[in-house]
């Protein structure tokens, strides 16, 4: 009933920022999927009496994936599966699950932001016993496996209705499907004051949820519609579909543009937001006014003591390099530490874990807290909401209050997507050679004062990641900063992080592609971005 079938290495099977993220064409080579979690099991599951939390953002191939890991767990001898109903669970929740179940560690299908369906993207990613990305260290011995592995192991049995809650003994192994949304209600519940926002739609405020047809849907339709009581219709998009309804599901400006609109519309509702692929990611727009995650994050500090879980006060904050410094500002204020790391959410873990900090957030939509090791978007929106409930003010007045109290940092991201990976290979050699030349070099009224290639060293267990973007600051306080993504599935994408401070309230509330404008010219200039990547200007502005 067991059978070991006979493979081959792919050699392409390195985890990127978060985890294999591939072409669905890629996944269905024979044997792919299957190569690359018998990695895993035999890298992270030696010995026996392993349990695992499973599940995915029911993307295209969810379903036939996820057949397939508990045809192989029952092959490997893993004894308990938690898995989400229909194969179901977002990021957070099964973080969420991994901790509360105190198991080994939990296989998301996923490729997050990246379009679905036949042609779009799919990805596996391991997640370790404390809920957050494997680290490092761990995806790199995965990915070493893949290189030799000769061989899987499956088991030749009937899978149960993963569409039914309830458990199973397969062989050995107990299968037991859950609700996905309970649990993660129940935490939430513990973290924020559901009877202010119940309070706060009771007295008419309105709200738009778009779900962009991912797997937030039911979590959102449960909390804010059932539990908080926000009208019926709060919540759009919020069937999960294989292909996202064809759309994008990344909660920006470019991929949410109709809540965008919306929002900028004379009807608008009070709030606006949305959340991606596997609902991690976080979009906050007001009536009339869009805030940047890095801004979300900053105000979310500054506020954090008005929400139950966190009244006691924050030990620390982190944000990821490229992310604005908004937050430090807080952190400064609040006396509290503030760390830098590189981006990926896999090096917030050990801050949070040594209770270092326990709010962080990134650039890209992304902020989380110590209630799981992932980043969470409706977490996210539901910390928005008590904090709107507990100010009674509009998150307009709540924003511009923030920029008058701790100064507003403009901030854009230019990406360069899908071009040939030797042209952003090349834009980064080469301001790695001018480093030195651009220390002191005049671009109009402001001088570069540093440039640098940003290494980390993680305070708590030492280890050092390098080469994770080139940092050039100015005089002034602005910072330009190039990286490539490691996210995308096809070619290489470069992006181009542009940011400048401005304390003086009345030139604060301009539009940000104008206010930045001449430093986005200095960063085409700095890096021969026009000559060196083929193409006039960046595919996707934020
Ligand atoms: C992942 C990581 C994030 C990272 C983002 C973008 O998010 O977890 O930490 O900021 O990718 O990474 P890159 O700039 O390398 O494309 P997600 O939501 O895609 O899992």
């Amino acid at each position: 009933m067991i059978e070991i079938v006979p493979t081959k290495p792919y050699l392409d099977q390195r985890p990127g920022t978060s985890g294999l993220r591939k072409k669905v064409q890629v996944f269905r080579q024979p044997h792919y999927a299957e190569n690359f979690v018998q990695a895993i099991f035999d890298t992270q599951c030696r010995g026996g009496g392993h349990k695992l939390v499973l599940g995915g953002d029911g993307r295209y191939l969810n379903r036939e994936v996820i057949a397939t890991v508990i045809r192989m767990a029952v092959a490997n001898g893993i004894t308990g599966l938690i898995l989400g109903r229909s194969g179901l669970l977002s990021t957070p929740s099964a973080s969420h699950l991994i901790r509360k179940y105190g198991v080994t560690g939990g296989i998301i299908l996923s490729a997050s932001h990246n379009p679905g369906g036949p042609d779009g993207d799919f990805g596996i990613k391991f997640n370790v016993a404390n809920g957050g990305p494997a680290p490092e260290r761990v995806t790199e011995a995965i990915y070493e496996r893949t290189k030799q592995i000769d061989s899987y192991r499956i088991a030749d049995l009937p899978v149960p209705n993963i569409d039914r809650l309830g458990k199973h003994l397969l062989n050995g192994m107990m299968i037991e499907i859950v609700d996905p949304v309970a649990d993660y209600c129940t935490l939430m519940q513990s973290l924020f004051e559901f009877d202010a926002i119940a309070r706060l739609f009771r007295s008419g405020f309105t709200m738009r949820f778009d779900a962009m047809h991912a797997v937030t849907g039911p979590y959102a339709s449960k909390i804010l519609e059932d539990v908080l009581g926000a009208p019926p219709g709060t919540v759009i998009n919020g069937t999960p579909l294989p292909d996202f309804g064809g759309h994008h599901p990344d909660p920006n400006l470019v991929h949410a543009r109709d809540l965008f609109d919306l929002m900028m519309s004379p009807g608008a509702p009070d709030f606006g937001c949305a959340s991606d692929g596997d609902g991690d990611r976080n979009l906050i727009i007001g009536r009339g006014l869009y805030v940047a995650p890095s801004d979300s994050l900053a105000v979310l500090a500054a506020n954090a003591r008005l929400v139950p879980g966190y009244a006691k006060g924050l030990s620390g904050v982190a944000r990821s390099m490229p992310t604005s410094s908004a937050v430090d500002k807080v952190a400064e204020a609040l006396g509290i530490g503030a760390f830098e790391t590189p981006t990926g959410w896999k090096y917030f873990g050990n801050l949070l874990d040594a209770g270092l900090i326990d709010l962080c957030g990134e650039e890209s939509a992304g902020t989380g807290s110590s209630h799981v090791r992932e980043k969470d978007g409706l977490w996210a929106v539901l910390f928005w909401l008590n904090i709107l409930a507990k100010r009674g003010e509009p998150v307009a007045r709540i924003l511009r209050d923030h920029w008058e109290n701790y100064g507003r940092n403009y901030y854009t991201r230019h990406d360069y997507e899908e071009i040939e990976t030797e042209r952003a290979t090349a834009v980064i050699d080469r301001l790695h050679d001018r480093m030195s030349e651009l220390k002191g070099a005049s671009y109009g009224e402001d001088e570069i004062v540093e440039a640098d290639d940003f290494a980390y060293e993680d305070p708590v267990d030492g280890s050092i990641a390098r080469h994770q973007g080139i940092r050039i600051f100015f005089k002034g306080g602005a910072r330009i900063i190039y990286r490539l993504s490691g996210t995308g599935t096809e070619g290489a994408t470069l992006r181009v992080y542009i940011e400048s401070y401005e304390k003086d309230v009345a030139r604060q509330d301009r539009d940000t592609q104008q206010m930045l404008a001449p430093l986005i010219q200095i960063s085409r200039q700095i890096a021969d971005l026009e000559a060196l990547t083929g193409r006039q200007g960046p595919s996707v502005v934020t």
